[in-house]
Formats: C-alpha cells, sequence, structure tokens
C-alpha cells in the first residue's frame, strides 16, 4: 500500500454517495468500559445485531482488538469476517477512511487526521493514536494506496456526499476550536474540496442538540440521492431541537447543490427525549478525561442516523412510537430497499448510532 503524495482531485477521484454500489463495510468492535456499560457487553449484542443486518446485503468486516478476537469471533455469525485491528473506540464512521474511486475502477482511502472530536480542547477521550491508525490499516486489508492528511481533523460522520460534486456538514463541527482552527472557513472548503473533488458545499449551522461530537452532519441529515435529503425534524416547538432543524430547514430550502437543483427535503422526526437511567450511569467507569455518561442527560437520539446498505437500509429503534413513522417514511424514501430496524439504545449509550459504527468500502 502506498501513501500518495497528491490529491483525489488532481488524480481524478471522488468520494460516491454512500447510496451508491458498495463491495463491503466495516465495523470495529465495542469494549472501552469508560464509554460503553458493563465492559461493552450489551452494546456488543447489539453491535452484533448491526453486523447480521447489514450481511445480508453486504461484506461485513469486523475489526476486534487481540484480546476480543476470540470473543468477538464467537458472537459474530460465520458469514461476518473478523480480523484484529487495535483502536481505542468503536466508531469506524469517523477514524476509518473515506474512499474515493475514479472512472477505471481503482479506489482509494482518505486517512484524515482523528483526534477522538476535539483532541485536548474537547476531545471524548485520550490518547486516540490507536484509533488514528485504523484508516491507514482498513487500507492495508483492501489493498488501497491512500491519501494522508497529518495536519487536517475530519471525522467521516462530519460530512455527508452527494457524490455529483456536493457535500453538507455544521459549522458547529468543522469550525470548532479543537479541529483545524489554524484554518479559515475558506481554507477547510479548500482542503474538502481537493480530497473529496467537491464543487459546492453547504453549511448548516449545527447538528443534533447535544449530540457530543460538536454536530456531525450523520445524525441530523443524510442524502437520499442527488437531490434529495432526510432531515431530522421535531413539530415541538418547546423542545431545544426544534430552532436547530428549523435552521437546517431554512439553509437547506435557500440552497442549490453543486448541479444547481433546488433540494428536496423529507422531515423525519425524533423520538422522544431520550435520558440515561441511574442503572446505565453507574454501569460506565468513570476515568478522568473521558465525558461522563450521568444520569438524567439527554442522548442526541435521531433515526437520521442510519446506514444505507446494497439493497438496504439498516436504522435505529428507540423503543417509541415514532420507530414505526420512521420506518414508513424511509420505505417510501428507498422503495427498492429493504428497511430493516435493529434496537440501538445501547450504541447511542455510547454517543452515537448505526452509521457512526458503520464504514462502507464502495465498489470501484
Ligand atoms: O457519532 C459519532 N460519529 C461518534 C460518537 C462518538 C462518541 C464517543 N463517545
Amino acid at each position: 500500500m502506498k501513501t500518495i503524495d497528491s490529491s483525489p482531485k488532481k488524480d481524478g477521484f471522488r468520494m460516491p454517495g454512500e447510496f451508491e454500489k458498495h463491495t463491503g463495510c466495516y465495523i470495529l468492535w465495542p469494549e472501552r468500559p469508560d464509554n460503553w456499560r458493563f465492559g461493552g457487553k450489551p452494546a456488543q449484542k447489539v453491535f452484533v445485531d448491526v453486523a447480521s443486518a447489514i450481511s445480508k446485503f453486504e461484506q461485513v468486516t469486523v475489526g476486534a482488538s487481540p484480546e476480543q478476537y476470540v470473543n468477538a469471533r464467537y458472537m459474530l455469525p460465520d458469514e461476518v469476517r473478523v480480523v484484529e485491528i487495535d483502536s481505542d473506540d468503536s466508531w469506524v464512521r469517523d477514524c476509518g477512511p473515506t474512499f474515493v474511486k475514479n472512472d477505471n475502477g481503482e479506489l482509494r482511502g482518505v486517512d484524515w487526521s482523528f483526534n477522538a472530536w476535539g483532541g485536548l480542547v474537547d476531545g471524548l477521550y485520550f490518547p486516540w493514536d490507536k484509533d488514528d491508525q485504523v484508516a491507514q490499516k482498513i487500507c492495508e486489508l483492501e489493498n488501497r494506496d491512500r491519501y494522508r492528511l497529518a495536519d487536517f481533523v475530519l471525522e467521516g460522520g462530519s460530512i455527508h456526499v452527494d457524490g455529483e460534486g456536493t457535500l453538507i456538514t455544521t459549522e458547529e463541527c468543522l469550525l470548532s476550536e479543537g479541529r483545524n482552527s489554524q484554518l479559515s472557513k475558506e481554507q477547510i472548503e479548500q482542503v474538502l474540496k481537493e480530497y473529496l473533488n467537491l464543487e459546492k458545499i453547504i453549511w448548516l449551522k449545527r447538528g443534533i442538540y447535544l449530540d457530543e461530537t460538536n454536530g456531525h452532519v450523520d445524525n441530523i441529515l443524510n442524502y437520499v440521492r442527488p437531490g434529495v435529503v432526510a432531515l431530522a425534524w421535531t413539530d415541538d416547538q418547546n423542545d431545544p431541537q426544534y430552532e436547530i432543524s428549523k435552521e437546517c430547514l431554512d439553509i437547506l430550502e435557500n440552497e442549490t447543490d453543486a448541479k444547481g437543483r433546488k433540494l428536496e427535503i423529507h422531515k423525519i422526526h425524533v423520538p422522544k427525549p431520550i435520558l440515561i437511567t441511574k442503572e446505565e450511569s453507574e454501569g460506565v467507569d468513570a476515568v478522568d478525561g473521558t465525558l461522563p455518561r450521568m444520569e438524567g442527560d439527554r442522548l442526541a437520539a435521531s433515526y437520521i442516523n442510519y446506514y444505507t446498505a446494497n439493497g438496504g437500509v439498516i436504522f435505529p429503534l428507540f423503543g417509541d412510537p415514532k420507530d414505526e413513522e420512521a420506518k414508513q417514511k424511509l420505505a417510501e424514501l428507498y422503495p427498492e430497499r429493504e428497511i430493516v430496524g435493529v434496537p440501538a439504545r445501547e450504541i447511542l449509550l455510547g454517543g452515537g448510532n448505526i452509521h457512526c459504527i458503520t464504514q462502507q468500502v464502495p465498489k470501484a
């Protein structure tokens, strides 16, 4: 595997939309006890459910630490490939590579710097050096060359693209102090355009209320296909989420994409506020430097945090009356895909959801 000293734009590579064909999907096995309650045991069962659901549609590879390899192999079904990938936690959307492809059937990885969502400013744990190696390790496994950006921090969950020149992100995240504060907004745009081969960036202001990633876009908006987006929504004007979602809607309604299209925007309602219980809080180890999980804290729950697989959409269930509405809405948006819900409270308790724990490998 080579590290290429050029850029995807110069070399004719672009980031495809997640809705385009994949050869597979990566997941990292959860175990860190200061993020996952009871040493990750309940979360591991849900990761098995997510991996199993996706493996009905495409090849899934789960990376586990040397200590957890045997257990992960035992718990996961045979059709899921299990390999050793040591990491600091299990958010491969954020620490994994962003794959780009060209028209000659070639695929390469973009290996951004990872600093646990804000480094020493407001990052969620320390250290993060093993996470920062994950993208390179996946490129090695996939036998794909990579571009390495040693001085530019980015997580895959903070961007969504339409594969046709448009990227959507949030100012809350990309302009946060803990990421690339030495760069201006225009300089950040330039890096994104060069490394993902884009013409247009649409900036939302904020992500989901209380999202600990500084408002990753993948929890509030998803690209269904070029020109069509799904947006997390609430009609409850007393919920702080209302103002945030309304602000996104206003921006999106007044934007056009790289091809000059107006966006078709579909609202998917968030569930009722979900709070951490006493038992859930007590199951998480308290460690200096890791974000604590306190009883009564509201979690950033949103159905938008779903994974688009070949022929399927895997979305989170929260045991809320809105679960069924979300399923119906997704079925309307993706008539050609099977919609599969997975109870995902355990992933939410760790600070993200199904989209955050997956990383697709596009078909070259
Ligand atoms: O939402 C994500 N993309 C990651 C969440 C990380 C939470 C770490 N506790």
